[in-house]
């Protein structure tokens, strides 16, 4: 363990221009030690979970980013470099990566897996989170009720035969992220699954929830704490819901690659 302390602490000593927040940094590692139970220092170091936590450190003490650590939101950031870059034609979501993240969503979102997301997926995913969550029955209808407005003004009509399939998704996203009226709606069912999952009703996610979060959407516990580990930007176990809600959504409105929201919906598809 003091072998590969000693090696993270290396890895942030190249990277951290202000030498006085290591002891910050070691609180980190301990939560972040605390929060993966890490059994050996030889697991931990050779596993994938310790490259998301440098390069959190990397990108939040780099000199670059040290002078101006205020996380503004990610909308408005979108919109001074478009202003800035004065070019009025530039349009939202046409990036690999934006295409590479809304793969990533069609794939959870397809939850039966035949390659197409139709309203019966829905309903599976609403099924989950009212089943493994803890929705109340008028909140899980309220969900569902959501879900239907959502599919109905985004897809269409609710009929077997209306199947969404990669492309069609990417292009409904891209005309939403396109017309700020569209944009505003953009993930409104986001606080019903924050609620579900939100056993404890406390306003707040820990790790245990996170995972519960994910297990509704297919994912592992694994994949739950390498994100939780990444979105907890303050390390203390919590996630509050306007935290939930801005990453939900900054995931499907921002192509900074930068962005930790990229992990709030699990590991990105290959390209
Ligand atoms: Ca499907
Ligand atoms: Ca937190």
């Amino acid at each position: 363990m003091a072998l590969y302390r000693l090696n993270l602490l290396k890895s942030f000593h190249k990277l951290i221009p202000n030498k006085h927040v290591i002891p910050t940094l070691i609180d980190k590692i301990t939560v972040i030690e605390a929060k993966l139970q890490v059994q050996s220092s030889e697991s931990f170091m050779t596993s994938a979970h310790a490259f998301p936590i440098v390069r959190i450190v990397e990108r939040q003490y780099s000199k670059k980013s040290y002078s101006n650590r205020q996380d503004s939101d990610s909308d408005s950031d979108d919109e001074v470099d478009r202003r800035k870059k004065g070019n009025k034609h530039v349009e939202r979501g046409d990036s690999m990566f934006w295409r590479r993240k809304m793969r990533t969503l069609h794939n959870i979102l397809d939850v039966n897996k035949d390659g197409v997301i139709s309203f019966d997926d829905l309903k599976l995913l609403a099924t989950k989170f009212t089943d493994l969550g803890h929705l109340s029955p008028e909140m899980s209808q309220e969900f569902l009720n959501v879900m239907k407005e959502s599919w109905e003004e985004q897809f269409g009509e609710i009929t077997a035969y209306n199947l969404v399939t990669v492309e069609q998704f990417l292009t409904d996203y891209h005309h939403r992220l396109n017309d700020p009226d569209l944009t505003k709606k953009v993930a409104r069912f986001l606080p019903y699954l924050f609620k579900a999952v939100d056993t404890d009703h406390s306003g707040f996610l820990d790790l245990s929830q996170y995972k519960l979060f994910f297990r509704c959407l297919g994912l592992s516990d694994d994949d739950a704490v390498v994100s939780f580990a990444v979105i907890d930007k303050n390390g203390d176990g919590k996630l509050s819901m306007k935290e939930f809600v801005k990453l939900g959504r900054e995931y499907f409105l921002t192509e900074d690659e930068k962005k930790i929201s990229k992990m709030f919906w699990g590991p990105l598809v290959e390209n």
